[in-house]
């Protein structure tokens, strides 16, 4: 069995380990943590973990209210007065799984020695290395840690990390409730999941996938691509489903294939979507909240989970999007474990 398989597969263990862990580093150091109602809250990442970040920073924001957004690691140092304000108190989330992947350590350096205003928080999943020693505040989830090079398991935990703290800040205790309800709901629907991505992953006559996302699934629809990319090197890409009609929809043909990530919000505009993707002769998936929430046009289904808001059901959809990468790669006779032209940390000497 390969690392990939395993370490997606081991999600529902992984998330409710990552639930009681965060709440204990959060009760740690929140006291030190300076909210005001002008705060704003800064996601920062490379690759999946900036990815996560685009979704964490539209979780955050929507049960917040304060401005939230994501940044790439390396914006902060290299053009940090577009993406940094002076005024406002805020708190920067620094996310990465190896916690030493260059950008990630020279951007939290760069925010403690050039910006009072800016609190960081570490966020990894290697408590032993740099990341944790730099910053005063770090959550360390050891056992959401990979041996694979492409990051699944971790994604999602750091993700779910970052709602438990969004749930703590506001005292939503409805929301911890639905959060602690993940594992095992996807305990219970992990073969339906494996079963939606192997079936997808075995239809040959496919070259292109476009992945659509709205909001909080915009990031996903990015790290379901960078998933497909990274394991398989097939044709993708990732859009949010309205600007994808502006244009790129020009590149698909009847041999492409259309995978929207469909919440409740927008559903109707989504289908119109979808039904202009379905009349370009592209195949049409959906993975929907609910059954009644289908996209119509989709000869494709996975019905994600009926039972939770659409704030805490998100991390659902990425098993099985991450399932579906891993049978393709299988699909095509590669080794999921060995992704082409990667290493598990990015090292760049010029940081
Ligand atoms: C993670 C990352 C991965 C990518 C590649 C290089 O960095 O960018 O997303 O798949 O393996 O590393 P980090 O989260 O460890 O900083």
């Amino acid at each position: 069995m390969s690392f990939t398989y395993e370490e997606v597969t081991k999600q529902p263990l992984s998330w409710e380990l990552t639930i009681q862990e965060t709440l204990i580093f959060w009760n740690t150091f929140k006291e030190s943590i300076n909210l005001t109602e002008h705060t704003q809250f800064i996601f920062i990442g490379s690759g999946s973990s900036f990815y996560l970040s685009q979704t964490a920073a539209a979780l955050f924001q929507e049960i917040t209210g304060l401005t939230s957004r994501a940044v790439p690691a390396s914006e902060i140092f290299l053009a940090s007065s577009s993406v940094l304000n002076t005024h406002v108190p805020t708190i920067a989330f620094v996310i990465s799984r190896s916690g030493k992947t260059s950008e990630i350590l020279s951007a939290a350096q760069y925010l403690q020695k050039n910006y009072r205003n800016v609190q960081v928080v570490g966020l990894t999943c290697r408590s032993s290395e740099r990341l944790t020693k730099i910053v005063t505040n770090a959550i360390a989830l050891d056992h959401a840690d990979e041996q694979s090079v492409v990051m699944t398991q971790s994604f999602t935990n750091m993700l779910l990390a970052l709602q438990v703290v969004a749930t703590q800040i506001e005292q939503r205790e409805d929301k911890l409730r639905e959060l602690k309800q993940l594992p095992e709901i996807l305990s219970t629907k992990l073969k339906d999941f494996e079963e939606f991505g192997r079936v997808l992953a075995t239809k040959p006559e496919r070259d292109y996938f476009v992945f659509l996302g709205l909001g909080k699934y915009y990031g996903l629809a990015n790290e379901a691509n960078l998933k497909l990319k990274e394991m398989t090197q097939v044709a993708s890409d990732a859009y949010n489903p309205l600007e994808f009609r502006h244009g790129p929809i020009s590149t698909l043909t009847p041999r492409s294939c259309v995978v929207m990530l469909n919440g409740n919000e927008g559903y109707s505009y989504l289908s119109e979507v979808a039904v202009d993707v379905a009349t370009f002769g592209a195949l049409v998936v959906d993975l929907s909240p609910t059954e009644g929430q289908r996209i119509c046009t989709a000869t494709h289904s996975l019905v994600v989970d009926d039972r939770l808001s659409d704030w805490s059901r998100t991390i659902l959809y990425m098993p099985a999007l991450q399932l579906f990468a891993y049978h393709k790669a299988i699909a095509l006779g590669l080794d999921p474990d060995k992704p082409r032209n990667l290493t598990q940390v990015v090292v760049i000497s010029g940081t």
